[in-house]
């Protein structure tokens, strides 16, 4: 005797991308589009996989505006499943709260859908198609905010079945999300479910293996904030009476948002940050989502190293690179968004380059009393560039020559240490 199930939360259909600089229209309507897709994808995978029914945990709109398109989208997908014969059970979250309006209007019902309520407990009992006993229990948010932990209006359940908890909730507390409907592992194991379909943190997980106590994430990513990288999808539960419940995981997502750092240490041009950043685009798109249902990924690039130009174009960047990367012919197109230079990295580097050439001339002063008027005018023009990479290799440079003279060289060190307090402010002001 054997069942499955779909579990998904946080579809926030209709989603507005967060943190993304977008150039092409087309791409933003894209990005608008992938929520939607990932939901006509769930669709499809539940009547392919025809399991018995679908959990969704929250979430299901991203706010208070719920578009005309997504509204009209979700209601064809409840339909197409119920018209399959699929269950779908569903509990709204912070994003889509019951105050803020119900999910089905009330003269469009559709057999076998449920949305739970509100603020108080209720359970729904059914026979899965094989005959086992299927039981869930649920609770919605009534408001955005609810700091109550809701697991507490959940009954006990009646372990004549299988046993769900359908919550929208922070287990465990992340410092990435919202701290609404509190509660802890071993407050929901107390309760006596067999499975927990958790939404609200956007990272899939397991939290308890026995229970389960799952998880899924979000169905798309939606900025390139750390819980939304990745394959992002819902889990197929199989549930088999003799064996423990088995998880799956499908993608569902058609947009993938990542994150790559490049070390441009060895690049000296403009020109070779961007084929360094360009290869390391394309080598994290053929490991991670060549044989994936991934149509674009977005990519948020790092650069770190000793690459010291005061200044990168990062918006010339982005746009020479999504020229290439864009380009449809490529087996998945990438999009990066943003380029961040790793600003402590570049700090520390130039504080070396610095420190090491006062210590170097502080130590030709007392060793090499003679230096050369011509050696020391010429370190002065360097430092001009204000640009501490060249001074650090000149220098070293004017350590091999012979001779100079000391009161020079303590110009050169008060002019360093000016342009490293110039350059302090400069640092400043761009974060
Ligand atoms: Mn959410």
């Amino acid at each position: 005797m054997s069942f499955k199930f779909l579990h998904a939360s946080d579809l926030h259909l209709d989603t507005p991308f967060e943190g993304i600089k977008v150039f092409d229209p087309k791409i933003s309507e894209m990005l608008k589009d992938a929520s939607i897709k990932a939901w006509e994808r769930l669709v499809d995978l539940a009547i392919a996989k025809d399991v018995d029914f679908v959990l969704l945990a929250g979430d299901i709109y991203d706010g208070t505006f719920r578009g005309v398109r997504a509204r009209s989208r979700l209601l064809a997908g409840l339909r197409k499943l119920s018209e399959d014969g699929i269950k779908v059970f569903i509990v709204q979250g912070n994003h889509d709260p019951v105050d803020e309006g119900g999910l089905i209007p009330k003269d469009q019902e559709i057999e076998g859908v449920y949305v739970f309520p509100p603020r108080t407990s209720h359970r729904v009992a059914f026979s899965a198609k094989d005959g086992d006993s299927v039981e869930i229990h649920g609770v919605s948010y009534g408001s955005r905010s609810e700091t109550e932990d809701l697991s507490t209006y959940l009954e006990q359940p009646s372990h004549n079945g299988f046993s769900i908890a359908l919550l929208h909730a922070s287990v465990g507390g992340d410092p990435n999300h919202e701290p609404y409907s509190p509660t802890t592992v071993r407050k929901l194991e107390s309760l006596g479910f067999d499975y927990y379909a958790l939404g609200h943190i956007h990272t899939r997980q397991l939290l308890s293996t026995d229970p389960l106590i799952v998880y899924s994430g979000n169905s798309q990513g939606r900025s390139p904030k750390p819980s939304e990288l990745g394959l992002k999808g819902c889990y197929e539960v199989n549930v088999d009476r003799n064996s423990a419940p088995v998880l799956t995981f499908y993608q569902l997502g058609p947009i993938v948002f990542d994150h790559i750092v490049v070390d441009i240490a060895d690049s000296d041009s403009f020109e070779d940050i961007g084929d360094s950043l360009a290869t390391a685009a394309e080598r994290l798109m053929v490991s991670k989502y060549m044989d994936t249902d991934t149509t674009t990924v977005v990519l948020r690039a790092t650069l770190s190293g000793s690459y010291l130009e005061t200044r990168i174009d990062e918006d010339r960047l982005i746009e020479e690179l999504n020229e290439h990367l864009t380009d449809p012919r490529n087996e998945i197109p990438i999009i990066v968004t943003s380029i961040r230079l790793e600003q402590s990295t570049k700090n520390d580097q130039i504080n070396d380059a610095a420190g090491m050439a006062i210590n170097s001339l502080t130590t030709l002063r007392k060793t090499e009393p003679q230096l050369e008027n011509r050696l020391v005018h010429e370190c002065l023009q360097e430092l001009g560039n204000t640009s501490f990479a060249p001074l650090g290799a000149y220098v070293i440079r004017l350590l091999d020559d012979e001779t100079a003279r000391s009161e020079l060289v303590q110009t050169v060190q008060n002019k360093v240490e000016a342009l490293l307090q110039e350059q302090f402010r400069y640092n400043s002001q761009d974060q």
